[in-house]
């Protein structure tokens, strides 16, 4: 699906995440503005070897909805994805939330590396609580806005966690997606080694140490019901859990935390957990 050699940083989540998109027959990307469209190359040329439509922020759910109308008038079949980033998702929040309410027979990808990479790394909606971005610079004042359980809301027809940490899981949730119909959304977690300040080489290890740490929840939801997936059963129990301070300190966008402020991080974890419970049924 994509061309090695592409212009993503070493380490990259994106284009690892986008390497995975063969596991859905007959893709065609939406692809608004964001480290996305440079993973996926400058005009004339091109890394990706499906049809990509590089739009504005804001059109990005209506533009793929009415891809997909054309294609089924035409009778072409196409698995039309709005694959964008956090920063994305707060700008075309209101498209995106008219798709899902519509139920558009569609893929949304939110690739959350947690702040506008593309752009200098802004603080997004997404962005983790206290992490230091050029626009936060003493720490994110407010907590990490919960994409999945707001796409479980509008009922859409299938939601999924996932991370770049695992990708047979990842590769799963694609092919799951790929297979049903109507509003499908899956939330992709993508440590971003230098937005969040840490070594290329890492992006796997950053990535599993959110799973194992309560971070990151790891979920589908899919025909009312929520379940935990993966190696994510694992962690539901806090008992198996590695200690938050290992995954935060292992990045530079949290250098300035004391024990206090990861005290705090904590227990904001745990009472979000306590809602995704509340909405699983395993
Ligand atoms: C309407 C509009 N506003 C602002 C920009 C500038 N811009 C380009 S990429 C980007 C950041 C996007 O962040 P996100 O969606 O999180 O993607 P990332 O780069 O993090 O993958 C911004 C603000 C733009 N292209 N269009
Ligand atoms: S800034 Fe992060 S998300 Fe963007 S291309 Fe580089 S590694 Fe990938
Ligand atoms: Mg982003």
């Amino acid at each position: 699906m994509i061309l090695p050699g592409n212009t993503s940083c070493q380490g990259c989540p994106i284009s690892l995440a986008m390497r995975c998109l063969d596991e859905i027959e007959n893709p065609v990307l939406v692809i608004p503005a964001g480290c996305s469209t440079v993973v996926a190359g400058l005009h004339p040329n091109s890394a990706m070897k499906i049809p990509v439509i590089h739009v504005p922020f804001a059109s990005t759910n209506a533009v793929a909805c009415g891809l997909k109308e054309a294609y089924k008038r035409l009778g072409v079949e196409a698995n039309v994805i709005a694959w964008m980033g956090d920063g994305a998702a707060d700008i075309g929040f209101a498209t995106l939330s008219a798709s899902a309410a519509r139920r558009d027979d569609i893929i949304t990808v939110v690739v959350d590396n947690e702040a506008y990479m593309n752009t200098g790394t802004q603080a997004s909606l997404s962005t983790f609580w206290k992490a230091k971005t050029t626009t936060s610079p003493l720490g994110k004042g407010d907590e990490k806005r919960d994409l999945a359980l707001i796409m479980i809301a509008h009922r859409a027809d299938y939601v999924a966690t996932a991370t770049v940490g695992y990708v047979e899981d990842l590769r799963r949730k694609f092919r799951r997606a790929g297979e049903l119909k109507g509003f499908r959304f899956i939330h992709i977690h993508c440590p971003c080694p230098p937005g969040w300040r840490f070594p290329s080489e890492k992006t796997i290890e950053i990535a599993r140490k959110a799973v194992a740490s309560g971070a990151w929840a790891l979920f589908e939801y899919y025909n009312g019901k929520l379940r935990f997936s993966g190696v994510g059963k694992r962690y539901v129990d806090k008992g198996n859990r590695i200690s938050l301070a290992d995954y935060l300190r292992s990045q530079g966008r949290f250098e300035h935390l004391s024990d206090e402020d990861i005290n705090e991080l904590e227990n904001a974890i745990e009472k979000e957990w306590e809602i995704i419970r509340k909405f699983s049924n395993d």
